[in-house]
């Protein structure tokens, strides 16, 4: 048995985590998995309001025990500041359960034009590896002369042997097991000078140890570019905290929708639950409206399968989200942002009659 601890969060992570689950018990029935869902409601803006913070006093007892998290989103800045939000609860599961990997594939799917003209499936295919617990999301920092026109604030990036060490290891594997066996690390070494060449350092240590692997360097802003121009060449690019989230959300921008995109925060060393969320956010803007696309989170539920040791069942999710994917916006229940006028469950139901069928 596996016990998932499911926290739906705020916005449409109310609206995608049920068709999660809907697709993961869909999966259970058909490779006899005995799949536990707990629900839990704090690391949502819904229990500030009534808390006064995030999340209760005693929450890594209550979820700790678990063998994964399955995440939808967080924010909702109406009634609590974003930094508030993500500091009270998604950076806190990161760091207390030291989910040092934040792995995020980015594919192009079957049935989903990319904005990039003339790219099909295969074309874009990589992983972005980012960073997780350290780097530019550090909480060392502080205001002076608060509200005077001396007024100072700064913070600092924070990057530890151990920390770049881990990341960059976890990447070089995971290249290193892909057929392409190729690294790109992004990095601002030239403007950045003290940290980023620190970074490039490393990665030219860790390479010694990886004689198959190509490794290659770009500076972030010329990775960008060629994100959108040549995706084509990427497998797995390894990056800080910030720039590990940015071309996280860029990547599968070029795949036609973020919405579809996954992702895994992994301790590796499965010491403590790994959490698996959508790249994308809480969408206030369409939240409440059914029009959520629910892929990143499903594909978030093939990922967590994996995890867990059911493969077989993981790739099944998958492909049946392909295999809606093909049949194009005519002939499935598309999303809106697909092209489509369908509902975040229809589309959630159709993935799941196709893991049954
Ligand atoms: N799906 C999780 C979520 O709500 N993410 C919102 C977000 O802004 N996350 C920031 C981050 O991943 O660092």
């Amino acid at each position: 048995m596996n016990k998932i601890a499911v926290i739906a969060g705020d916005g449409i992570g109310k609206e995608t985590v049920p068709e999660g689950l809907r697709v993961l018990d869909a999966a259970a029935r058909k490779f006899s998995l005995d799949l536990q869902w707990d629900h839990f409601d704090f690391a949502s803006c819904d229990y500030y309001a009534k808390h006064g913070q995030m999340m209760p006093d005693d929450w890594k007892d209550q979820i700790g025990g678990h063998d994964a998290i399955f995440f939808g989103a967080v924010g909702w800045p109406d009634t609590v500041p974003d930094h508030v939000s993500l500091w009270g609860s998604l950076l806190k599961f990161r760091r207390e359960f030291d989910q040092y990997v934040n792995l995020r594939p980015c594919r192009l799917m079957p049935g989903i034009p990319s904005p990039l003209v003339g790219r099909k499936p295969g074309d874009i295919d990589f992983y972005v590896v980012r960073e997780n617990t350290e780097g530019e999301y550090s909480s060392v920092g502080g205001r002076m002369y608060e509200g005077t026109d001396r007024e100072v604030v700064f913070q600092q990036s924070v990057f530890s042997r151990a920390g770049t060490d881990r990341i960059l290891k976890f990447a070089f594997d995971l290249a290193q097991s892909r057929p392409k066996k190729h690294l790109t690390s992004a990095t601002k070494s030239n403007g950045i000078s003290i940290t980023m060449p620190y970074w490039d350092e490393r990665v030219v240590e860790m390479a010694k140890n990886y004689g198959d692997v190509k490794v290659d360097k770009f500076h972030i802003d010329i990775l960008t570019a060629q994100f959108v121009r040549n995706p084509q060449w990427f497998d797995v690019v390894v990056a800080s905290n910030l720039f590990g989230d940015i071309l996280s959300d860029l990547g599968p921008a070029c795949t036609g929708t973020i919405a579809i995109a996954p992702s895994a925060n992994i301790n590796p060393e499965r010491l403590f639950p790994s959490l698996f969320e959508p790249v994308h956010g809480s969408a206030p803007d369409i939240a409440g409206r059914g029009l959520a696309n629910p892929i990143g989170q499903i594909w978030c539920g093939s990922m967590m399968l994996e995890h867990l040791g059911h493969p077989e069942a993981g790739a099944a999710v998958l492909t049946a989200i392909e295999k809606v994917l093909e049949a194009g916006p005519k002939n499935a229940p598309f999303t809106p942002d697909m092209g489509g006028t369908a509902s975040t469950s229809d589309l959630g139901r159709a993935i799941a009659e196709a893991v049954a069928a």
